[in-house]
């Protein structure tokens, strides 16, 4: 393991329900360390850039108007194995699957609405705070 960076984001719904307190609570409890973070509007370019991989699938218009339907926190978190880290603390795409004790699973519901997002690999992480941060 070595120290990386990733970039995850406080989805609208998990903005809007007062969760951003929380979710920075989690990072800087298990060590990591907050880089950047700012309270924003993602671009529609922003959020089709981020989702690329879904384009075509039934909910890639949903998700685009999910992502772009209020504020976000987006930020660059920092600390050993980062990547991985952060998608331990967020738990499983759906809800419904998240582990009581990760994000998800505490604050989610639906997967339409599942609180927070994660880069999937340090490749991911690169792209996406050019993409968030430039
Ligand atoms: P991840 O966020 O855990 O990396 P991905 O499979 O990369 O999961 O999907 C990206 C996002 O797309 C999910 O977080 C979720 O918001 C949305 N999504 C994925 N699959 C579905 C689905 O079947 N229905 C609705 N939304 C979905
Ligand atoms: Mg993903």
């Amino acid at each position: 393991m070595a120290i990386e960076k990733t970039y995850t984001m406080i989805k609208p719904d998990g903005v809007r329900n007062g969760h951003i307190g929380e979710i920075v609570n989690r990072f800087e409890r298990a060590g990591l360390t907050i880089e950047r973070m700012e309270l924003t509007n993602v671009t529609e370019q922003q959020a089709r850039s981020n989702y690329a991989e879904h384009e075509g699938k039934p909910f890639y218009d949903g998700l685009i108007s999910y992502i772009l339907s209020g504020p976000v926190v987006k930020m660059v978190v920092s600390g050993e194995g980062a990547v991985k880290k952060v998608r331990t603390l967020m738990g499983a795409t759906n809800p419904a699957d998240a582990a009581p004790g990760t994000i998800r699973g505490d604050f989610g519901l639906v997967m339409d609405e599942n609180v927070i997002h994660g880069s999937d690999s340090p490749e991911s992480a690169e792209r996406e705070i050019g993409v968030f941060f430039g």
